[in-house]
This record gives C-alpha cells, structure tokens and sequence, in this order.
C-alpha cells in the first residue's frame, strides 16, 4: 500500500480511495498502491465488494503525464506496476467492484474505470479517452474495452476526438448504470447489488456489439481525413477496429505496442510539450491575488467588440456595450443576438440560457454608462489618435480603480497608458477574430503594470475559457510580429516562382490549419494594407519588399467579403484566379526574376526557418519570456499544428543547426531583416535548444 491510496472497511464494502492532488493522476506510486489495496480486498474475509473512488476534486484524471518523458522501467520496480497491471487486477478481483466518478474521469482513469464491474457517476461529472489529444491512444484495453460497452461507432467517435463527455450522455451510452446525488453510498449500494447477485460483468469477456462494417470503415476513413497530419488518432481508429475481431488479449498486446510507439515519437513530445506550455503561460508570474470583476464595459462594437462581449456574457459578467450613436448601437446588438440566435437554433444553448445571455449584454450610446465599470476593454479601429481619445475620456468617467484595456493588435499599449489618471491599470488585451471562439488571449503588458491587474487579467483569461499568454510591447507583439515575418517569406516565394495556391497548399500540407493566402482573403486584404501604410515611413528602403499584396488591394480586391482577392471566391468556393497569376507574374519581372519553381519543402522550411528567427528576436527582447509561450501564440491563435508543438518545438526537432544554416541562405538571398538572431546563433554555438530556455 502507498500513501497515496488506501483502504477502508464500511461494513462489507471496501472502499478503495486515491488522494493524489491535484487530479489523481495513476503515478507509479498510486499504480501499487492501487494492486495492493485490491489484493487487500481480496484477502479481507469481512469485505465482500469494493468502491473505487477518490478524494480532492476528481476521479483519476488520467496516467501521470510527467512520467511519460522518462525511460520505460525496468520490469520488476514499482514503476513496472502499468495500468493494465491494475486493470487485471480488477478483472481477476473475486468480488465486484464499483467506481465512483466525479469530475473529470480521463484516460488510464476511465480505463481503470471500464475495467470495474460497475461505474455511479455525479451529475456533473464528465468522462472521456483524451490520449489523442496528447498524440497517444488509450494504452490500458480502453480501445477495446470502450467498444465492446458502447459498440464501436460511438467509441470510434469518442477515442479519435478525446471530447468530454457529460454524465447524462455517459448513461444513455451505457458507460455509467447510475447518475447519483451521494456518490460514495450510491457506488457502495451498487457494489452489494452486484455481491448479492453473484455475479458481475467483465467487459474483456463481453463479445463487441455488430456494427455495420461499411459504416465503421467510412467512419475510420472520415478520421483519417480529419487528422490532418496528426497521427494519433489515425492509430486510435486501427485500435478500435482490432475490436472486431481480434482476441481481448491480442488486442490488448497491439494496443501496449502502439502506445509505446506514439510515446516515444515526435508528436506526442510536441503535444505533450504544448500541454505544459498551455499551463505554464497561464501562470501569473506574481504572488498578488486576482482583483474582482464582476461588471465589464466594451467600447465599439463591430466584429471584435461584440465578440469580446459575447465571451464575457458567456462567462456569466454583466457586459455594457458603448458605440457612437444609435445606428452604430443597434448594429452592435443585431450582431450580438445573431451570435447567440444561432447558438439557440442550433441547440448549443436552451431558452433560458439565450435569454440569460442577452439580458446580461446591455448597449448605450453613452460612455458615461461605463462609471461603475470594473473593467473596460477598447476595440475599436486601429488608430493611436481615436484611441488616445477613448483612454483620455475613460480616465475621466471610469473608477480610479478600473481596469482599462485595450484590444489593438499592434499598438504601443503605453501610449494609452501616457493619457490616463493611474496608469497602472492599463494594459492590452489582445482578442483573436472571432473573439467568442478563438481561443488565445495576448495580455500585453507594458512596463508601469501593476502586478494585481496582470493577475486579474490571467485569472479573467481562465474565467473566459481562454488560453492567455503575456507578451511584452512590440509592433504587432508576439502573434502578429511572427506571422508578419513569415508571411514575408512566402511573398519572396511568390515571387521567385509560386503561386498563391502553391504556397497555401505546401503550408496546409505541412499541418496549417490554412494557408496564408487563403487566411489572407478571409480576414480581408484591408487590414494588413493599411498596416503597412502606416508603417510605410519607418520601412528599411535597403530591405527587400514585395509589392504583390499591394498592387492587389489597390484593385479594391480585399478578399472573400469582395469576392476576389489573392482568390477568387465563387458560391463559398476559392478559385485560381489567372489575372493573380499574371500580377504575380509582372512582379517576379519587375524585379528581373526568372521565375522557377519552388519546392513545398524549401517554403516550409524558410517558414519554419523566419519563425523561429523572430521568436529568437522576441526573447532577446524580453518581449516573450519563454519559447513556449510562442509556441502557444501560434498554436491557438494562428493554425500552428500542435502536432508539431509550436514553431520553437519544431525549430528542435529540426535541429537549430538545420534552422540557422536555412536563416543563413534567406540573409544571402533577401538581405537586411533577415540577419540571424544572437540567441540562435549562441544556441547552436553551445549545442543547446530552445526548450532549453523554458525553465
Ligand atoms: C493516459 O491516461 C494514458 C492511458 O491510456 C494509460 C496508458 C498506459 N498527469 O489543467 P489544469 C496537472 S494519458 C499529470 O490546470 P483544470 C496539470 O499539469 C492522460 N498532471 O486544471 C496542473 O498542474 P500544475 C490522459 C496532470 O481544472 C494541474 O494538474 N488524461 C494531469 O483546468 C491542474 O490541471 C489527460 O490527458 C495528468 N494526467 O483541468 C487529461 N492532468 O498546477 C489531461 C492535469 O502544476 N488533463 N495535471 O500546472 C486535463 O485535461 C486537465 O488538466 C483536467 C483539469 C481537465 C484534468
């Protein structure tokens, strides 16, 4: 037995309890503990069932993830005791046990879970196989012993998505036989039924459900299609088929087969490095306690404003809306209501839960309305005057003590902060479009920020369901500085002899979520055209620029909302359109270039080579303080594959020897801007790597 588990007499029932804050995870240490506690039961004449269950705030929530980086233990230690281990042990026990789920009942604990005769479930409670998610397959029989409970189509489904899935669901799956307000005696009752009766299901002896075959191969296929690059899920999917037919045990022999061989590869390392990385940008680098918000204000509500309100209302804040004048206003609500209109038609939310939402969004024309506001957030258009303006009047209406933020994606926060009373309190709040749904906050944080409010601002982060990273001040701070520079790359490719299409497909290829051409056209060509406007005057002359992006916004083409952009876009669909091949043509010959095809891999390598250049810049800068917080800026924020762990995960597994050698040749070829970064240079000079500098 360990510490961490332990066994206690009720009467007859044994109930076997895990205290492994935070979420119980099946360490080594708790795998024992759990052997030994069940041949406990066994051996106790005065017990004649069991209760599985735990203290804290969840069941087991899954193996322990930290152990995965170590090697396999050598067989015989306690670390050998795997989860299948526990399983069997399960499986053999002469008396039936229960488990009693709450919270978040994961992986190796949902495993543990199916292999118990019984499971009771809270209503709150959620159970789910995630394994995909970190780039592994459930490894302790839960691809066999999930089908044969609930057939194969539905464990396909939830093995290749990892998706939660609520107790109401969990019972009509047959997964749970009982959802229960007191969960300990509810298990203990269900454990005595099942000693009364004599007799206990074990699923390894249970034939899996007939499917329709034709449908289950469309289904693995319809994986596959979706995996994008990602293989996990794609190996889940074979798993769950060897249901079918293969023997329990040789089925379980194949799943430990694959298991360890996702462990041990490259995407798992990614995802399982972007798991922590997610964790360690959410932390508040203060020991300052969060300030309380409870009512918020926006100020303009187009495409960004109302999203910003929209994820505060859902998150349950009071929200009040300001835009100037009545039309603006009512244009703002329409887009509000439409949002949540939907969410209603398409059942994602009740009745009462639509007008809850609504009710707690009010608009004004006045800013004045905004007095008792606990914070504000600004969005409105990029232009430092209207913003200074905003802040200046802000600092008159609003409490001494409010937060103010702003959500530009380039501006100098500080410049805000110059024209308000305490400005402490101001900082960005950098929302990606559509704000409801992306899950990445930028909190820009300028250097007179009080501690308090970036502890406020991390804590609202989690509040809203978002994946919060504090970035330093910088022209387009982490997220967009990055994508500006890399996006550069691709134009050089454009006109060295690829189309748009070409470099979409290479970079969708390569596991984007979309190419940047095709993200160009939708989030419209305006905005970045503008953007360098403004930056126009301070732009290196010696530094080699491509006018494409121009030239085509200069014909009014700004993307899907106009029909034609770097596409044209026909009946939801993008077109190669020849005039773009021509433009892009007539550019590569003003510069007198030959145009010659370019290979996907050299423009997925510069772009990996550009990206993890930048992020070098922006940590020398201080602007980030970790490369894993710009692995996960560009991982939730621009369709970076986490199967490969964000641009500076990448940049390892390729070797920072192979990235400066491509930085290099890009130096040769385009000139100024592209000089390689000291810290990559100093990297590869002392052999190290980027996750070297995570701390
Ligand atoms: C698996 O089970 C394989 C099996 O098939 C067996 C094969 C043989 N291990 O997220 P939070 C830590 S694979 C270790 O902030 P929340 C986490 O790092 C696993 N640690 O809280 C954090 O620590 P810290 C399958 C873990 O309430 C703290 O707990 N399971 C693990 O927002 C709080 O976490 C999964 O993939 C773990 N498994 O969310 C589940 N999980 O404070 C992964 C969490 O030091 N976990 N920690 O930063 C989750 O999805 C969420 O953490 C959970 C709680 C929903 C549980």
């Amino acid at each position: 037995m360990s510490d961490l588990v332990r066994l206690e007499a009720h009467g007859d029932v044994g109930l076997i309890v895990i205290d492994h804050p935070p979420v119980n995870a099946l360490s080594a240490a708790v795998r024992a503990g759990l052997v030994a506690c069940i041949d406990k039961l066994g051996a106790d004449p005065a017990l004649r069932c069991g209760v599985l269950a735990c203290d804290g705030r969840t069941f087991v929530a899954g193996a322990d993830i930290r152990e995965f980086n170590n090697p396999v233990p050598p067989a015989g230690s306690t670390q050998a005791v795997t989860t299948n281990a526990v399983c069997a042990a399960i499986d053999a026990s002469q008396k039936p046990i229960v488990a009693a789920l709450f919270g978040t009942t994961l992986g190796g604990g949902l495993e543990v879970a199916l292999s118990c005769h019984g499971r009771v479930i809270e209503a709150q409670g959620k159970v789910g196989l995630p394994e995909v998610k970190i780039g592994l397959l459930p490894g302790a029989g839960g691809t066999q012993r999930l089908p044969r409970l609930v057939g194969p189509l539905a464990a396909l489904d939830m093995i290749t998505t990892g998706r939660h899935v609520p107790a109401s669901e969990a019972l009509s799956l047959g997964i749970v036989g009982e959802i229960a307000t007191d969960l300990r005696p509810a298990a203990m009752s269900a454990a005595r039924a099942l000693a009364d009766a004599g007799t206990w299901p074990r699923l390894r002896d249970e034939p899996t459900p007939a499917v329709d075959r034709a449908a289950f191969d469309a289904a693995v296929t319809a994986v596959g299609k979706r995996a994008r690059g990602a293989i996990a899920p794609v190996r889940a999917a074979e798993a769950v088929s060897w249901s079918l037919d293969a023997p329990f045990d040789d089925a379980l022999a194949r799943e430990s087969e694959a298991f360890q061989a996702l462990r041990a590869g490259p995407q798992s390392r990614a995802l399982r490095h972007i798991f922590a990385a997610d964790r360690a940008a959410a932390k508040a680098p203060t020991d300052e306690p969060p300030l309380p918000i409870a009512t918020a204000g926006v100020i303009g509500g187009g495409t960004m404003g109302s999203g910003i309100a929209i994820s505060l209302a859902d998150s349950g804040l009071s929200v009040t809306l300001v835009e100037v004048g009545d039309d603006a206003v009512r244009a703002a609500e329409a887009r509000v209501r439409a949002v949540y209109d939907r969410q209603l038609a398409s059942g994602r939310l009740t009745e009462a839960g639509h007008a809850a939402r609504l009710a707690r969004v009010t608009f004004s024309t006045e800013m004045a309305a905004l007095a008792q506001a606990d914070l504000v957030i600004e969005a409105i258009i990029e232009n430092i005057d209207a913003k200074q303006d905003v802040f200046r009047r802000l600092s008159a209406i609003t409490r001494a003590d409010a937060i103010l933020a702003s959500n530009t994606s380039y501006l100098d926060i500080d410049l805000l902060a110059d024209v308000v009373v305490h400005p402490e309190r101001v900082l960005g709040l950098h929302f990606f479009s559509p704000a409801h749904v992306m899950k990445l906050l930028e909190i820009v944080r300028p250097a007179r920020l009080a501690p308090a409010v970036l502890a406020t601002a991390l804590a609202l982060a989690k509040r809203i369901g978002k994946q919060p990273v504090v970035s330093g001040i910088c022209d387009g701070f982490i997220g967009n500085r990055i994508f500006s520079t890399w996006r550069k790359q691709c134009d050089f490719a454009l006109e060295d002899g690829a189309l748009p299409h070409e470099i979409d497909r290479a970079l969708e290829s390569w596991g984007m979520a979309m190419g940047p051409y095709a993200v160009a056209d939708l989030a419209g060509l305006d905005i970045g055209w503008a953007q360098r406007k403004r930056l126009a005057p301070t732009r290196n002359l010696a530094a080699r620029y491509v006018p494409i992006a121009d030239w085509i916004a200069e014909q009014g083409r700004f993307g899907q909302k106009t029909g034609a952009g770097y596409y044209l876009h026909r009946d939801g669909k993008r077109e190669i359109d020849p005039a773009i091949t021509a433009l892009v043509e007539r550019a590569s010959a003003e510069r007198g270039i030959t145009r010659q095809p370019v290979p996907a891999e050299r423009i997925q390598s510069r772009v990996l080579a550009a990206m993890a250049n930048e992020g070098a810049r922006i940590l020398e800068e201080g602007v980030a303080a970790r490369p894993s917080d710009i692995d996960v800026v560009l991982v939730h924020g621009y369709g970076f594959p986490a199967w490969r762990g964000g641009p500076m995960q990448a940049a390892d597994e390729a070797g920072l020897d192979t990235v400066l050698a491509t930085v290099k040749e890009m130096h040769a070829q385009s000139g100024p801007g592209w000089e390689p970064s000291k810290l990559l240079e100093t990297l590869v000079a002392e052999k190290r790597s980027f996750a070297s500098l995570n701390g």
